[in-house]
């Protein structure tokens, strides 16, 4: 049994162009594509995809940023239950003062509010943002 979560190289990855660097550490890790597509944000996706955030202060700041210029959307899977967790290992964490050398957002990442790559934190939201963004793989 497979198992998937979303990941998304935000704006500001697909303007480094780091999303070749993203999908490799993801494939050198053994998570493999099962969809991908670069795409244009607009604000009805942004207002869904960032529900749960929806209030607080940094808000409008991320639906603005979300929307600047396209994302490459990605389902991935890998083989163990808690495939999500491994994919926000090599992520990093969400704050750029603690995201580990190693990671990601520890290598590539310069502020908070840019930091490269959405990955779901969860086996409900990966289900549910997958249904959102892919609503064709269910
Ligand atoms: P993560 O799951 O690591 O992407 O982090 P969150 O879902 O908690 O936050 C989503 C995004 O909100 C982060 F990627 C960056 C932004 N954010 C801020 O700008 N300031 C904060 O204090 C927390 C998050």
């Amino acid at each position: 049994m497979k198992h998937r979560t979303f990941v998304m190289c935000k704006p500001d990855a697909v303007e480094r162009g780091l999303v070749g660097e993203v999908v490799s550490r993801l494939e050198r890790k053994g998570r493999t594509l099962v969809a991908a597509e670069l795409r244009q944000v607009d604000d009805a996706l942004a207002d869904r995809h960032y529900a749960e955030h929806k209030g607080k202060s940094f808000y409008g700041d991320l639906v603005a940023f979300i929307v600047r210029s396209p994302v490459f959307a990605m389902v991935v899977e890998g083989p163990d239950e808690n495939t999500y967790l491994l994919v926000r290992k090599v992520v990093g964490a969400t704050k750029v003062e603690d995201a580990e050398p190693g990671s990601i957002r520890g290598d590539f990442a310069t502020v908070t509010t840019e930091n490269l790559v959405h990955a779901s934190d969860g086996h409900e939201s990966a289900a549910r943002e997958i249904a959102l963004w892919f609503p064709g793989l269910a």
